[in-house]
């Protein structure tokens, strides 16, 4: 049996399977289908200071292999989230990791302090790449400074052996100049990444289908870029763990970021189409770890980056590809 356990910045995880922000609420909808305590970590739709209804609809739109949001924040705002949400987490047993979101440094120093010491919260999730806010200087990860600003002042404010991760935006020319930033000013670790942004025009209308003009593409379509995004940022810094996301539906998806170096995954807009999708997931990527031989998942961590000559586990059976057994 191929041991799951993973550490992120130093807090252990009994699997790498997580769900993915915005996509899962706080939990409670998903446990209903599965028990979420079975995953890694449920990690929460961002939350700020205000309660906030968000952006005009329509708010979702499909496009090909792929989906559309433009929920713009909508959510409770902290006190009733810690109240409601965070409590609920606690009570099942579940690791939060929680993901916040501002409009200002302050903001997050803000949210981050109202975290300390609440019971069931594993790790924050800083979202610095939301790209559905008022207007893009907003996106702080967009401009390593400003990603730096925020990530330095979360980090202050969170309790110590509490993680800090900052969720990074595909939508920048450089980055990994991103991550280095966000790492320098007290990241614990990353999470790559936050939706692309896009837009669809309804031809009929002939106007955009999204009452916000603009979404964050996600799914399947976006998995590629994800994907060469974890690379990237594990090529830059090793040593510094990933939270991979983007377009994962099958464990062999989530396979391909723990290759490019993701330590866990987080599963989102497949959610929903299939509730079920994060626990099928972690058994199928159980799977395909075992029939490549990995007696731990963090020997695959990366592994994509060695040299072809380089280590491989002894496969115990083939599976089913042409290659057959690598040993
Ligand atoms: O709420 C949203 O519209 C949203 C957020 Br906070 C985010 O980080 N990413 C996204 O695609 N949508």
């Amino acid at each position: 049996m191929t041991d799951l356990r993973t550490t992120l910045a130093g807090v252990e995880f009994p699997n790498p399977v997580f769900t993915a922000s915005g996509c899962a609420a706080a939990g409670q909808e998903l446990d209903g289908f599965f028990d979420v305590t079975a995953l890694g970590g449920v990690v929460t739709k961002s939350i700020m200071l205000a309660a906030r209804s968000g952006r005009a609809t329509p708010r979702m739109a499909e496009t090909p292999s792929g989906m559309l949001n433009s929920i713009g924040l909508q959510g409770p705002g902290i006190e009733a989230f810690l109240e409601h949400e965070l409590a609920w987490l606690a009570d099942r047993g579940a690791r939060a990791v929680v993901s916040i979101a501002g409009g200002s440094v302050e903001d997050y120093a803000r949210l981050a302090q109202k975290l300390r010491g609440r019971p069931g919260l594993a790790m924050v999730e800083v979202n610095i790449s939301c790209p559905n806010v008022e207007d893009r200087g907003q996106v702080f990860a967009c401009d390593p400074r400003a990603a730096a600003g925020v990530v330095e002042a979360v980090r202050k404010a969170t309790a110590p052996g509490v993680p800090v991760f900052a969720k990074l935006s595909p939508d920048v020319t450089d980055i990994a100049a991103v991550a280095r930033a966000c790492v320098a000013a007290g990241a614990d670790g990353l999470s790559v990444i936050n939706t692309l942004l896009g837009m669809v025009i309804d031809v009929d209308r002939m106007r955009p289908v999204l009452g916000g003009v603009t979404g964050g593409l996600s799914g399947p379509a976006i998995r590629p870029v994800a994907v060469r995004c974890v690379w990237q940022v594990h090529a830059a810094l090793p040593d510094v763990p990933i939270l991979g996301m983007g377009g994962i539906r099958t464990g062999l998806d989530a396979l391909e970021f723990v290759l490019a170096g993701a330590s866990a995954v987080s599963v989102g807009t497949t959610v929903f189409g299939d509730p079920t999708a994060p626990v099928r997931v972690l058994a199928e990527l159980h799977q395909a770890l075992q029939e490549r031989g990995f007696d731990h998942v963090r020997d695959a961590v990366g592994l994509a980056h060695r040299p072809p000559e380089a280590y491989l586990p002894e496969r115990p059976d083939p599976v089913g590809d042409d290659q057959g057994s690598t040993a």
